[in-house]
């Protein structure tokens, strides 16, 4: 295990290796202050929920899949989880909760019932842990998604019911950022698309649309609540049609001026989300990122430090948009360690992030502008070897984190004192 003494001298000696490309990593990790990252709750117990003790995820279009043991099984769990998530990552972060994840006492309360109340007990938590909360309403496993629709459905009693659950939602979420005095992001995402060739498009994404004026016809103020809407190319079971694809909420967010969500597992695997961050960027105040990593049909997988991770953040910090752009994780691996994907997912996308501000963009932007493309080819290869995961030591280390494999010991004791009994 490295000393403390080797970790702060290692990063001395990395600090001169960027010196001598003009990058001074001080700055870049002060600059990490402004990388809040969003934690998805649902890796914690693959998308089941609180609602019923044996809730699963069903018929919305994803699948958890494994049987890892030790998923969380109660909110005391998920909270245990979350706060040890906590202690092996440096850096801000935001709990991103569901709808189904409510506190409500083993009583049955349905989607289009649920209060304030019931997230009372996860306020009081967020303040007194430090923790912003995101929320989402769940249009899915429920009777009323079986049959592949709600915001969209032409049953309008099931499509009614899916306004009221997404309007209290955003009700809910208002309060949550009213309470915590920091801004709650609202992400819309549906389940809605056919598996077959549908001939009728046309009236799904109308309904969509009217669905969603009449969501947004409640007002909040901004300060508390920030709307946003999240598209996808396909789904398990909605193969052939997904009612709210890219176009749609793309138009929608712009027209209404709310922030749209990019899940960088929703497009087609050659396009890439950080090429995207630029274009809509010019049309919309702010985005919403859910970091994934897809791998061919699926995904949902653990973040890495890929390069589609490293483009995306590349994207924000060149644009010098990081307080434009909402960072949040999305994937649910249920076939490992659950604190070991969010751990090893978080570090992964602040990797990325501390990677791109470690790069010298002034003069790579001049190459590029005076036509050098073999010299800007060749200080982007640079950089790849250059000492960054010592400075993401070295930030570990500033906040009392456990440094590089240190983690690893550190989850599997827990799995073996905590995961492994429940
Ligand atoms: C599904 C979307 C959505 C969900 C969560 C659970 O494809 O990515 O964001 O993953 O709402
Ligand atoms: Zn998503």
């Amino acid at each position: 295990m490295a000393t403390t003494a080797s970790i702060k001298k290692a990063y001395q000696l990395a600090r001169e290796q960027y010196k001598s490309i003009h990058v001074e990593p001080d700055t870049a990790l002060k600059k990490m202050n402004e990388v809040t990252i969003s934690l998805h709750c649902w890796q914690s117990d693959d998308v089941g929920g609180f609602e019923t003790p044996d809730a699963e995820l069903s018929g919305g279009g994803i699948q958890a899949t494994g049987h890892y043991p030790g998923k969380a099984r109660t909110i005391a769990q998920l909270k245990q989880d979350i706060e040890k998530v906590r202690t092996l990552v440096p850096g801000k972060l935001r709990l991103n909760l569901h709808a189904i994840y409510g506190d409500f006492q083993k009583k049955k309360v349905d989607r289009d019932q649920i209060e304030i109340r019931h997230f009372q007990t996860w306020i009081d938590w967020a303040k007194k842990n430090d923790f912003g909360l995101d929320f989402n309403p769940t249009c899915f496993s429920h009777p009323l998604a079986e049959d592949g629709f709600t915001l969209s459905s032409k049953n309008e009693k099931q499509r009614k019911f899916w306004v009221e659950h997404v309007r209290r939602c955003r009700k809910i979420a208002a309060e949550m950022g009213r309470q915590l005095n920091n801004p709650v992001v609202n992400n819309i995402w549906i389940p809605d698309g056919s598996k077959d060739t549908p001939v009728d498009r046309n009236t799904h994404r109308a309904l969509l649309k009217k669905s969603l004026d009449e969501i947004f016809a409640d007002h909040y103020p901004k300060k508390y609540l920030k709307d946003s809407v999240e598209s996808k190319l396909f789904g398990i079971g909605s193969e052939s049609m997904v009612v709210g694809s890219h176009e749609f909420y793309l138009g929608y967010a712009i027209q209404n001026k709310k922030l749209i969500c990019l899940d960088n597992g929703h497009y087609h695997p050659t396009e890439q989300v950080g090429d995207k961050i630029s274009s809509v960027l010019q049309f919309v105040d702010e985005l919403l990122l859910h970091v994934t990593r897809g791998v061919r049909w699926d995904s949902d997988h653990v973040v890495i430090f890929n390069d589609e991770i490293q483009l995306i953040a590349q994207e924000i910090v060149r644009a010098n948009a990081l307080k434009r752009v909402n960072i949040g994780l999305d994937y649910f691996d249920a076939s490992l360690n659950r604190i070991g994907a969010y751990v090893t997912g978080i570090r992964a996308a602040q990797l990325a992030f501390l990677f791109a501000l470690l790069e010298p963009t002034a003069t790579l932007r001049a190459y590029e502008e005076s036509g050098r493309t073999f010299e800007r080819l060749a200080l982007l290869e640079i950089l790849k070897a250059k000492p960054f995961g010592t400075v993401y030591d070295y930030y570990c280390l500033q906040n009392n984190i456990p440094v590089a494999e240190e983690y690893i010991g550190i989850i599997q004791k827990y799995e073996r004192d905590v995961l492994s009994k429940r």
